[in-house]
């Protein structure tokens, strides 16, 4: 195996570190949860990312979820250039807005009106806002381990960046922001139900990733989905499906066509951006016409809708409703999760795999993982000595334990081989 060189990467990080906290953008790409310093790419093509020491990488971090095509897809970069030459901005209505939200209408059925934002945090906040507004009540539950975004009121034992940094929720957040979140245990259906029948007339929503996505990958257990429906159809709660990762990418439909249980509200990102910085809620139209200007809650956003992210959100989605999309995905991710499985077990190397559709994760423990306190049993310095000993190898992991692995449309089956014979190395390793 050729050595690789990161002096590039470690220099740009030196100087980034001078002029940004952490020398990141965002928290968990500073490897702080593996150690090391974190790379710095240069650029990606398809399943392939290439850093500034000239280093190539097969990628699974898919920026976290958007790339379900791989990079620069010729569609999405032809329809982004497109949109370009007209323009980039006008904070007025267009077209392409109306456009990609009838896509996601028809792709989606519980969803009869939707509204863009930027992100998926804003998509939490507004959905979060505008269940409370709709219903004048003011308690939320969310589960410990799931992550929806550094939104003041859910930063509460989330389950990405934070529970990667281990100091769940963050300071900075008063009190009174967090006193109407309640933090149950994810795939506990009866705790709900406890909570809800001591304060039921007070919830005003129910928030969940419907699988698991920033603790590792944990699927909801059979049930659980459904009692959550049953509860808060009989307290007047809303239910939110928080599909920012799930969606487009386990269905056509989302987690809520594959386990067929219909949300009130759904909350969307990464996928619809393809790329660019997109974000969403939408839901029930009687919910959906509280939202200002119609209605009294207000939500704004000056880049919402603006036609490059539309364009790319649009052509995206384009290429995820091809009929046979989701099969081709499926062969590839149940290859790929496959060999990481026979790597450990030959090894024999304690883990627990998970995988629905393109969400996969290893997690290194010799326990069951259902939940947030499952994950935390992971040995987080194995995954740490796995995540380098891969990247040397040229493959491009999560920087944490607590994370998912995203397979693109475009992986084929050479990456698929060369990723298998690193991990079968590396697992003899750990
Ligand atoms: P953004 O605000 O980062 O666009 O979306 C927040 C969000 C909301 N809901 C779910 C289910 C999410 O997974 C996310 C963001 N995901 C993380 C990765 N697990 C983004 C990566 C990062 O924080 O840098």
């Amino acid at each position: 195996m050729k050595t690789r060189s990161f002096a590039r990467s470690q220099a740009a990080f030196t100087e980034a570190k001078k002029v940004i906290p952490g020398g990141v953008n965002s928290p968990v790409r500073a490897f702080g949860s593996v150690g090391g310093d974190p790379v710095f790419f240069e650029r990606g093509k398809g399943s392939h990312v290439f850093d500034i020491d000239g280093n190539t990488y097969i990628d699974y971090v898919a920026s976290w979820g958007p790339l379900i095509l791989g990079h620069v897809p010729e569609k999405v970069v032809e329809a982004v250039e497109r949109a370009l030459s007209g323009g980039s901005s006008f904070g007025a209505p267009t077209e392409r807005e109306t456009a990609l939200a009838e896509k996601i209408v028809r792709m989606v059925p519980s969803i009869e009106k939707v509204r863009m934002v930027n992100s998926g945090t804003e998509a939490t906040m507004s959905a979060i806002r505008l269940a409370r507004g709709y219903t004048g009540r003011s308690k939320v539950i969310k589960f410990i381990g799931c992550y929806h975004g550094h939104v003041d009121a859910l930063l509460v034992q989330a389950g990405s960046g934070p529970m990667t940094l281990g100091t769940p929720g963050s300071p900075g957040i008063p009190e009174s922001h967090i006193a109407d979140t309640l933090a149950l245990p994810y795939n506990d259906i009866d705790t709900v139900k406890e909570v809800f029948d001591n304060m039921a007339g007070d919830i005003a929503a129910v928030i969940l990733e419907p699988i698991a996505g920033n603790m590792g990958v944990i699927p909801p257990k059979d049930g659980f989905l459904e009692g959550l429906r049953e509860l808060t159809e009989k307290h007047d709660s809303i239910l939110i499906f928080d599909e920012v990762i799930t969606g487009f990418r386990i269905a056509p439909g989302g987690a809520q066509e594959l386990y067929g249980v219909t949300p009130d509200m759904t909350t969307l990102g990464k996928v619809i951006g393809g790329g660019l910085p997109v974000g969403a809620y939408g839901g029930r139209a009687d919910i959906m016409d509280h939202i200002a200007p119609d209605g009294p809650v207000y939500q704004a956003g000056t880049l919402s809708g603006n036609p490059l992210a539309m364009a790319a959100g649009l052509a995206t989605l384009e290429a995820v409703s091809d009929e046979s999309f989701h099969d081709t995905l499926e062969e590839k991710a149940a290859r790929l999760a496959r060999e990481f499985e026979t790597a450990a077990n030959a090894a024999g190397v304690p883990a627990f795999h998970a995988r629905v559709g393109s969400m996969i994760c290893t997690f290194f423990t010799d326990g069951e993982v259902v939940d947030f306190d499952g994950a935390k049993t992971c040995d987080t310095d194995r995954y740490a000595k796995f995540h380098h000993e891969m990247l040397v190898r040229g493959i491009y992991l999560a920087p944490s334990q607590f994370e998912t692995m995203f397979i693109s449309i475009v992986h084929t089956v050479e990456d698929i081989e060369q990723t298998a014979s690193a991990v079968r190395e590396v697992m003899k390793l750990l």
